[in-house]
């Protein structure tokens, strides 16, 4: 599957897929100060056919506030880049020890963990200076270098996955399981809203409602990650499936049950929703992105 194609090509809510694929390209072609194999490898990872939830929503909530998706392109691969960077280094040993991604071998596998590492690092690195050289103006740029260093910190997603990783073999509730996941896996959705709202100059209502629908899209994204965990068909979700039990990690459907989580992932998807009335019409496709996520099988 062509990574443009993976929400399903004709799909309206996919209509931003070749525009995010042609930029992702070009910003990971590196002059030769960049070692061959360390090129091919950082290609490899992100580059391979993910879903591209993260810049899909930064480029729909800036067309939400009238703004342009050309404009909103660097933010949008910026996040993705630090997405990708945060799956290479998720994936090694020392963390959740995993041997397939994206429907191939993990970074380490396919090269060696030295070089694993070394792509997180390097795309973690190319995604600020993407956001601080191609957005404009300037002050613009700043915002955005905040915005996604936030989510991406030790407070966010890093602190989430500190605490996630802390959390293996040992009972915790739900109010920890979904501070966990507010901060590893929802800041980078609701940065990603707040990215493509900050493009658009949007207003602080604007702002307000779609970092309102990140959070909620987030959580719901989360439950239905677990629940994928649970239920879900390897080849299709294209990771490792039923990994969180063997790891000791708790999840939604441990705690609540599936049905119970399948409801509330189906009630978050609703909430989220309606923060975009205020919106109008522009919001469409962030709707329709939403319920995708409630209904996906990878
Ligand atoms: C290493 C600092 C650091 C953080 C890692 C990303 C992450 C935090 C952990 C990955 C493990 C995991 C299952 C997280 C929960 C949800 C998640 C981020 C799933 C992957 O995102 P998708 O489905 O992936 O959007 P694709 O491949 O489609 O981009």
């Amino acid at each position: 599957m062509a990574a443009a194609d993976t929400l399903g090509s004709d799909a309206p809510v996919n209509r931003h897929g070749e525009l995010i694929e042609a930029a992702l390209r070009k910003a990971v072609e590196f002059d030769a100060g960049c070692p061959s194999q360390l090129a091919e490898a950082i290609r490899y990872s992100l580059l391979a056919p993910g879903k591209r939830l993260r810049p899909r929503l930064v480029l729909m909530a800036a067309e939400a506030c009238g703004g342009d998706a050309q404009e909103a392109l660097p933010a949008a691969i910026a996040v993705e880049m630090v997405h990708a960077y945060s799956l290479v280094h998720d994936d090694l040993p020392a963390m959740d020890d995993d041997e397939l991604r994206r429907g191939r071998p993990t970074c380490h596998k396919q090269f060696d963990e030295a070089t694993a590492i070394l792509v997180g690092d390097a795309l973690l690195t190319r995604a600020f200076e993407v956001l601080a050289t191609e957005i404009q103006p300037p002050a613009r740029a700043a915002r955005c270098c905040a915005e996604l260093a936030r989510a991406a910190g030790a407070t966010a997603l890093v602190g989430g996955q500190a605490d996630d990783l802390a959390a293996e073999f040992s009972q915790i509730g739900l109010e920890r399981l979904q501070s966990i996941h507010r901060r590893k896996t929802g800041a980078l959705f609701r940065a990603s809203l707040g990215l493509g709202a900050i493009t658009a100059d949007a207003t602080l209502e604007q702002q307000q409602a779609l970092t309102a629908f990140g959070e909620k899209l987030g959580h719901a994204f989360q439950i239905v990650d677990d629940l994928l965990d649970v239920g879900g068909v390897e080849v299709r979700v294209g990771k490792r499936v039923g990994k969180d039990r063997g790891r000791g990690k708790v999840t939604y459907p441990a705690l609540l049950g599936v049905e119970e989580s399948r409801r509330r992932a189906e009630q978050l998807i609703a909430e989220a929703c309606q923060n975009l009335e205020t919106l109008g019409p522009a919001a469409a496709p962030l709707r329709e992105l939403a319920e995708f996520v409630g209904r996906r099988s990878h």
